[in-house]
Parts: structure tokens; C-alpha cells; sequence
């Protein structure tokens, strides 16, 4: 309990709104944590998985209309519309509160309200911000454990008079007509009713480290960014450290949590994850950018890891995770699509229903196993090569930003930006196909600013010239990169194998961080001359490397337009310097200045 009487009276205020039978304050203890799991397990919100195969580890089945975030029923609420702006729903927080408030009304009612102290960042660190969220999910209680520091020595921290972000969950009755996912920036609160699904229910995650955060970070000085955070280790012990912003499920984990190549492995790197998703960056006193991970866990994609895609990831959930709408299988352990091993000869899915390989629906389609969007729950400590300096309060220096989406053509597998401004308008027109991560068609190509459309509490225009004052504000900025992972041929094959593979890239990155790496120049950036990335043991023939790195005016000339398009859908509050930008971008691509790539 706390001796901290703002808090004290609004968790009286919102317990007398939601009006449950108790209010139970978690304290983070070990006996905690075995109650509540015995308590998930006898209400059927987790099944405890195989104890000799799986130790600690629970499954967890969501509503089959509650598995990804929903953006259409999230919302910032600001007093003045403009500060939303145009990429954000917006209601007032009057409306708000009253919309969400009577959802929220007497319907805790017959259930306990849980109030976790959590800190977003290591305790202590001038970089950590605390909330405390209340819920009636244990399934959310038990998550927040493993992705944030939770308890009593959080409340301890924040005293009697510490600043805290108000959240507020609640599963109500998990209608897809009563869900609501309100960010009020102005009150530095969250409320969030109706969904079970992580991405919406636990609240440190996306509303507070980036909508939230992102909010205080522009009046701070200092950046909330979707980003992971990799030290990479070469054979003399000298660790850089990167950042890098791809769009939700396109292997942002993966990349956190990367192994050399074969061909790679006699010069000795080796790969530390400080963060896998969120990064929050501040100037540090050698005008470097630092950079800590708020979170204390990976709230990872299931599908598609494995133990050649991503071996960290595998061997971090091997105990005391908790997976959401994978497949059982009848042994208690658990499996999912481009998972290890063959499909089980028959399980559960993730809708709870009989499955076999190759089952399929009423109408003649494949039912799936696990949902694309299905998670695995875990804590950062058992990640095989979690870096050392996780938890530096300080953060770690960062050497490279790195921007990336998931295009089929147009952008090429690596270039470099010119400068900040460069770097900024880039991060604002990076372009991808949308996943599974969110609700709407897969495959459709999207404008997603730095990874953050779905992320940026405030008004879109207004974040990009935050980041271009950030540059003026950086002595010693990161150099700004793009990759693109994800560029096929003619026939639809992807032309580079990614993975491990990947490590080529980020040498060649961080060798221009150096002055060093061979580069030519072009209209967009420099990309990588014939010879500069190491192709040691990689199969990829020269042609396919060409196609690779081939930067084309006329696409990108007819992508132009789009940029314009998308900059004046965000209205009158974008910079100059973006339009500046265009305009150079524009005019390079028309001059066509291409030397041919050879
Ligand atoms: C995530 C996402 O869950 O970006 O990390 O959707
Ligand atoms: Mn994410």
C-alpha cells in the first residue's frame, strides 16, 4: 500500500468507478507471482504448460476479435485537435472520459482491481519515467511482471510525492463495440477498456513508452522512438551500439538478437540486445545520443522464430514466458507456423478448436495452427546474449539510427542519408507493406514515419520538426541509415536472404560511422559501392547484388509524389526544412545524377 496520497486518492477515485469487490496492490514478490499464476490457472485465464519441458511457462488464449491492436478505436485526446493531428484519432478528453467512463462504470464488479507500481527503465536512471496501471486482467498483472520492473521498490522510488502516469485497463465485456484505448497526454494517463490484447492492455508498452512518452519527450528535449538497441562487439572487445525503427512484425526482434553468418564468424563480432522495441534516446554529457530500453522483456511475434531464424529468441522462452494464441500441443507444450520442428500430427489452435496439418475451414481454407499474430511473453534476463549494459542507468552511446521497411521494390538493401535533416526526411517517408501486427489488409503499402504512425501521441507534423531540432541539439549525432531487407525480383523472390545475413549490412554501417566503407553516391543517399559490403561465403550472385543496391530515379521520382501527398495530408504544421528536403530530393532525382554502379 503507499504512503503517496495523490496516487492513494485516484485509485480510491477509479476503484469507486469500476466498483470491484477488492483492490489488491502488487508488490512484485516471488509469492506473489506463484499466486496469481495458481489463481490464472484455476479461473482458466492460463494453462500452466508442460513443467519439465516448458518450467514457469502458461498459455494464454485472447477473444479471436481481440489478437491485434486496433488503431481505429485509439485515441488522443488533447484539448486542441491540432495537437493530435492528423494521423491520430481525436476525441476531447471531456467526451473521453465520459465515453470510456461509462464502460468502465460497475464493471469490475465481482472482480478484483489489481494497482501495479511499474518503471518504464532501470530504477533510478535519469532516463525512467513510473506509472501505475490498474486492471482486472491477471493475464495483464502477470505480463506487466515480466516487461516492466514492478512493486514495491518502484513505489518506493516514487515516494510520497513522485510524478506517475494514471493508467487505467479494464477488460469490461471485451465487445468489439465497447473498446476504447484513450491517451490523454495533457493528464499523462491512459485508459484502456475492452481488449485483452497485449499492445492494448499493457499499458507501459506502446501507450506510455511511446504515445505517452513521446509527448513529455518533446517538451523534455529528448526522443521515445520504436526502436531496438544492438551492441555489436568487434574481436578487440569494443562495442558500438545501434538503433533501428522497422514496423511492427517485420523482424525487429530478430535483428535485437542477431548471430554472425557463417562466412562472417572468423572476424570474431559478437551481438549484445539492449532493447528489442522501444528506445528512449537523450543527449549525453559527450554530446552523444544515449539510449535506454524502458522495458524489462520481449513481447515477441511468434510465427516465423525459430532456432535458425533467431536462436536467442528460442532459447529466452524456454522458461517463465507466457505464449498467447500459439497451437497447444497435446503433450503441454507449445508450437506455431515457421516455429521448430514439424506441425504436430494433431493439437490445439489458437481458437481453442481440434487441429491437424493441413486442416481446413467450412469453406475449404487452411486454419492455422497459431495466430500470425501470436506472442511469446518473456523476460529480457534469459536472452542468451542480453547485453551487459541492459540496465546502465546510464544508457549505452549510440553510433547509428537505422530506418527500415518492408519494400518489394523502390527502396535499396542499404544507403546512407546525407546528413540529420537527410536522415529526418527519410525516417518521415519511410514506406511499408502492412503485417499481421495490425488490424486491416496485409500486403497493402503504408506511410510509417520512423515506425510510428500507429506510435506518435502527438501531432505528426510536430514530431518531425522535434526531431530536427533534436540535430541542432545533438554535438555528436548518429549517423542515419536506411535498409530494406525485403526487395524482390521479377518473379516476387526475395533477393537477399536476411537473418545473419543482415550482419553485412550493419559492418558496412558502422564502417561509415568509421569515415571508412566504400560508397557511391546517389540521388538518395550513398549505398554500398560493388565491392564495400563482405560477401565472404554468401550466396548471391553479382546480378542480384546490382538489383540490390540499384537506386532507380524514375521510381523513385514516381514516389514523389506520394511523399508530397502524405506531408500535405498532415497539414500546416510541417516543417520548412521537410519541404526543403523534397525539394532537394527532387531536384537530384530529376538531374538523375546516377553515375551507373559499377
Ligand atoms: C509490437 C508492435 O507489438 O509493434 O511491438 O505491434
Ligand atoms: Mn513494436
Amino acid at each position: 500500500m503507499t504512503s503517496h496520497p495523490r496516487l492513494k486518492r485516484w485509485v480510491e477515485e477509479m476503484a469507486a468507478l469500476c466498483g470491484p469487490d477488492r483492490v489488491v496492490w502488487i508488490d512484485g514478490s516471488d509469492e506473489e507471482k506463484k499466486r496469481l499464476e495458481d489463481e490464472a490457472v484455476q479461473a482458466k485465464d492460463l494453462l500452466r504448460l508442460n513443467p519439465e519441458k516448458l518450467p514457469g511457462c502458461f498459455y494464454h488464449r485472447t477473444k479471436p476479435d481481440d489478437v491485434a491492436r486496433t488503431e481505429h478505436l485509439t485515441y488522443i485526446c488533447t484539448r486542441n485537435k491540432e495537437d493530435a493531428g492528423a494521423t491520430n484519432n481525436w476525441m476531447s478528453p471531456e467526451e473521453g472520459y465520459k465515453k470510456a467512463g461509462a464502460i468502465f462504470r460497475g464493471s469490475m464488479r465481482g472482480r478484483t482491481m489489481y494497482a501495479i507500481p511499474f518503471c518504464m527503465g532501470p530504477l533510478g536512471s535519469p532516463f525512467s519515467k513510473i506509472g501505475v496501471e490498474l486492471t482486472d486482467s491477471v493475464y495483464v498483472v502477470l505480463n506487466m511482471r515480466i516487461m516492466t520492473r514492478v512493486g514495491k521498490k518502484v513505489l518506493d522510488q516514487l515516494g510520497t510525492d513522485g510524478e506517475f502516469a494514471k493508467c487505467l485497463h479494464g477488460k469490461a465485456d471485451l465487445s468489439p463495440e465497447r473498446k476504447l484505448i484513450l491517451h490523454f497526454p495533457e493528464d499523462n494517463a491512459v485508459w484502456s477498456v475492452g481488449s485483452g490484447y497485449g499492445g492494448n492492455a499493457l499499458l507501459g508498452k506502446k501507450c506510455i513508452s511511446l504515445r505517452i512518452a513521446g509527448w513529455q519527450a518533446r517538451q523534455e528535449g529528448w526522443l521515445a522512438e520504436h526502436m531496438l538497441i544492438l551492441g555489436i562487439e568487434d574481436r578487440r572487445g569494443q562495442v558500438e551500439y545501434v538503433t533501428a525503427a522497422f514496423p511492427s512484425a517485420c523482424g525487429k526482434t530478430n535483428l535485437a538478437m542477431i548471430l554472425p553468418p557463417e562466412g562472417l564468424k572468423h572476424k570474431g563480432w559478437r551481438f549484445w540486445t539492449v532493447g528489442d522495441d522501444i528506445a528512449w534516446l537523450r543527449v549525453g554529457p559527450d554530446g552523444r545520443l544515449w539510449a535506454v530500453n524502458p522495458e524489462a522483456g520481449f513481447f515477441g511475434v511468434a510465427p516465423g522464430t525459430n532456432s535458425r531464424t533467431n536462436p536467442n529468441a528460442m532459447a529466452a522462452v524456454q522458461r517463465n514466458t507466457i505464449f498467447t494464441n500459439v497451437l497447444l500441443k497435446d503433450d503441454g507444450t507449445v508450437w506455431w507456423e515457421g516455429g521448430d520442428g514439424d506441425p504436430p500430427e494433431h493439437g490445439t489452435n489458437w481458437q481453442g478448436q481440434p487441429w491437424k496439418p493441413g486442416a481446413k475451414d467450412a469453406k475449404g481454407k487452411p486454419v492455422l495452427g497459431a495466430h500470425p499474430n501470436s506472442r511469446f511473453t518473456a523476460p529480457a534476463s534469459q536472452c542468451p546474449c542480453i547485453s551487459p549494459k541492459w540496465e546502465d542507468p546510464r544508457g549505452v552511446p549510440i553510433s547509428a539510427v537505422i530506418f527500415g521497411g518492408r519494400r518489394a521494390r523502390v527502396a535499396p538493401l542499404v544507403y546512407e542519408t546525407f546528413d540529420w535533416a537527410h536522415g529526418v526526411y527519410t525516417g518521415a517517408t519511410m514506406a511499408s507493406e502492412r503485417t499481421a501486427a495490425q488490424d486491416g489488409k496485409v500486403g497493402e503499402v503504408r506511410r510509417d514515419p520512423m515506425a510510428m504512425l500507429p506510435f506518435c501521441g502527438y501531432n505528426m507534423a510536430d514530431y518531425f520538426a522535434h526531431w530536427l531540432s533534436m540535430g541542432g541539439r545533438i554535438p555528436r549525432p548518429p549517423k542515419i541509415f536506411h535498409v530494406n531487407w525485403f526487395r524482390r525480383d521479377e518473379k516476387g523472390a526475395f533477393l537477399w536472404p536476411g537473418y545473419k545475413e543482415n550482419v553485412r549490412v550493419l559492418e558496412w554501417v558502422l564502417r561509415r560511422c568509421r569515415g571508412e566503407g566504400g560508397a557511391v553516391r546517389t540521388p538518395i543517399g550513398h549505398v554500398p559501392s560493388h565491392d564495400a559490403l563482405d560477401m565472404t561465403g554468401l550466396d548471391v550472385s553479382p546480378a542480384a547484388l546490382d538489383a540490390l543496391l540499384d537506386v532507380k530515379s524514375e521510381e523513385w521520382s514516381e514516389e514523389m509524389p506520394e511523399h508530397k501527398k502524405f506531408f500535405e495530408k498532415l497539414g500546416d504544421r510541417v516543417p520548412q526544412e521537410i519541404w526543403e528536403q523534397h525539394k532537394a530530393l527532387g531536384q537530384r532525382l530529376s538531374e538523375a545524377a546516377v553515375p551507373a554502379r559499377k
